[in-house]
């Protein structure tokens, strides 16, 4: 019989940096096991290291191809780079031309560079949770920097991006007349925005648009606030790429020396433990019910008890379970 390696004996591994071992305790976090847990314990407290950086933008805006061609610019530097790719489809099908193939043969090849591509299903018990612990296991693991790459829509995309140092908003030409990334409703979470497939003549038009947007809402400008900057990046010819990793490097720069960045770790931590929480709650329900639901109903059916007060007895019944 094939016995799995405990999780345990996969941390010296992954603080080592071995690609086998990251992977599949990327996995075991994927699937919620709790065997991991204690594993992932220890990974918290080795990582924070890392710079954490989110990219999002409506589909096809290109931010795949952006995040290849920009792992090459970080690796021309001698950084390395991970990258969790939240993705209904795979980062190595669809849309790849040419260059973009090529591309990603040599970076298959790089041990300074790790993709994993994370499917928005089958995941157990929340994607934004999976992906943070991933995030965790990568920077522990020493990689320099860690993207997480979501399409721009649903609630849990952009929780994820936000739980980043860093967010990247991507909008491309030729997506219709507005500006993307408003009707998203993911314009405001931007620290730096990128107009891609600047190679087109209508992406001038779009930094435009996107440029008079942000300026009606520009705060006032001092030595203490960020400008967003826009930038203009063919990633198909590694146009404007290396800028990228400028305005980045910029922005962590800005977050330590303005002290934002204790503000917004708080932020995130704060909002990973909430979404963890709700997690448990959600399991212990799923596994009490029964058990404690049949007697509440009767008593609510028989309208001797309210469903509110039903319901706070309910998580009190399941909480006292849980603690015995
Ligand atoms: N001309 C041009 N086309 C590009 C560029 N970057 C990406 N594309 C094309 O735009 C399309 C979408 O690119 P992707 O990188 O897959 O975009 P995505 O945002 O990851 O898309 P989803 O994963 O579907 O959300 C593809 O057909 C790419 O070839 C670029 O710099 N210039
Ligand atoms: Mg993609």
């Amino acid at each position: 019989m094939n016995v799995p390696t405990p999780s345990g004996d996969l941390l010296a591994p992954v603080l080592a940096g071995k690609a086998r071992a990251i992977a599949r305790l990327i996995s075991r976090a994927e699937m919620g096991s709790p065997e991991c847990l204690q594993t992932l314990a220890k990974i918290y407290r080795s990582a924070g290291h890392a710079h954490v950086i989110g990219i999002t933008g409506v589909p096809g805006s290109g931010k795949s191809t952006l995040v290849r061609s920009f792992a090459q610019a970080v690796r021309r530097e001698g950084r390395t780079i991970a990258v969790v790719a939240i993705d209904p489809s795979s980062p190595f099908s669809g849309g790849a031309i040419l260059g973009d193939r090529i591309r990603m043969l040599e970076i298959a090849r790089d041990p300074g560079v790790f993709i994993r591509s994370m499917a928005t299903r089958g995941v157990l018990g929340g994607l934004a949770r999976a992906a943070l612990d991933a995030v965790d296991i990568l920077d522990a693991a020493g990689f320099d920097l860690v993207v997480i790459e979501t399409v721009g829509v649903g609630q849990d995309e952009v929780d994820i991006v936000q739980a980043a140092h860093s967010t990247v908003v991507v909008s491309a030409p030729g997506l219709g007349d507005d500006v993307q990334a408003i009707k998203a409703g993911i314009l405001e979470i931007a620290d730096i925005h990128v107009v891609s497939k600047a190679d087109r003549a209508d992406a001038n038009k779009t930094v435009t648009d996107l440029t008079q947007m942000l300026a009606m809402g520009l705060p006032e400008i001092s030595d203490k606030v960020w400008v967003t900057p826009v930038l203009s990046i063919s990633a198909l010819n590694d146009d404007g790429v290396t800028g990228l990793l400028v305005s980045l490097d910029k922005h962590r720069a800005f977050l330590h020396e303005s002290g934002n960045i204790s503000k917004r770790s708080r932020r995130i931590a704060a909002h990973r433990i909430l979404m963890i929480a709700e997690e448990v709650i959600r399991e212990r329900l799923a596994v009490d019910q029964s058990q404690v639901m049949q007697a509440l109903l009767d008593r609510v059916l028989a309208r001797e008890v309210d469903p509110h007060s039903a319901a706070v007895e309910f998580l009190a019944r399941v909480n006292e379970n849980a603690s015995k």
